[in-house]
């Protein structure tokens, strides 16, 4: 699939804003794709459909994890994570698209998780720096973003533990996971 019949796609998949949020994850992952040397192609598809699921209804998604080989223990975390295992499936499933490098980096991009590879580090780093977004801190992380991604992602799996953890919110095991191997990876 081009770019242009993915675009399509998910703009039939998507309301307005979560779509334009999608394109600006993409121009942000293929930038980061340039600079660290990963496959534009297969980052360009991974970022349009990062979001491909997020507006399924509740019940869908939790149709999807109980009936398929994902993790049961999502089902016990906020559905906010649902929709990154479940639209790994779906590009699959309803759009042909099987590639396990791709499905993976669209899988673990809300939570991150251990021995992340250089795609799946971008599409976690691009959904969280892209500019659209705005809260403190962000400046800090965009700029480290430019020098070293790993260090990038330990940024923001740490600014998202402590975000939740003000919030009271329980925290997926496998966002646990990133901090602590990111954590290890940084020098
Ligand atoms: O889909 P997007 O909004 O573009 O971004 P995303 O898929 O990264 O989702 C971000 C949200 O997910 C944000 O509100 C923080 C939340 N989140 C990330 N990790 C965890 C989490 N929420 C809970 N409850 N537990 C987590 O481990
Ligand atoms: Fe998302
Ligand atoms: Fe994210
Ligand atoms: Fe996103």
């Amino acid at each position: 699939m081009n770019r242009n019949d993915a675009l399509e796609v998910l703009e039939a998949h998507l309301p307005k804003k979560r779509y334009d949020h999608s394109i600006r994850v993409t121009n942000t992952a293929i930038q980061l794709a340039g600079r660290y040397g990963v496959a534009k192609e297969q980052t360009e598809m991974a970022a349009i459909f990062h979001d491909y699921a997020k507006f399924r209804s509740k019940d869908e998604l939790k149709r999807w994890i109980t009936h398929t080989h994902l993790p049961k223990d999502l089902l016990f975390y906020h559905h906010q994570l649902w929709h990154g295992p479940v639209g790994a499936i779906l590009i699959e499933r309803e759009q042909g698209i099987k590639d396990p490098a791709i499905q993976a980096a669209i899988h673990c991009h809300t939570t991150g998780k251990k021995d992340m590879s250089p795609l799946e580090l971008i599409l976690y780093v691009a959904d969280y720096i892209e500019p659209g977004r705005s809260f403190p801190g962000l400046d800090e992380v965009r700029e480290m973003a430019n020098k070293d991604l790993v260090k990038t992602a330990w940024m923001i799996s740490r600014n998202t533990i402590h975000y939740l953890m003000e919030k009271n919110q329980p925290i997926y095991p496998d966002t646990f996971h990133a901090y602590n191997d990111l954590t290890k990876k940084i020098s």
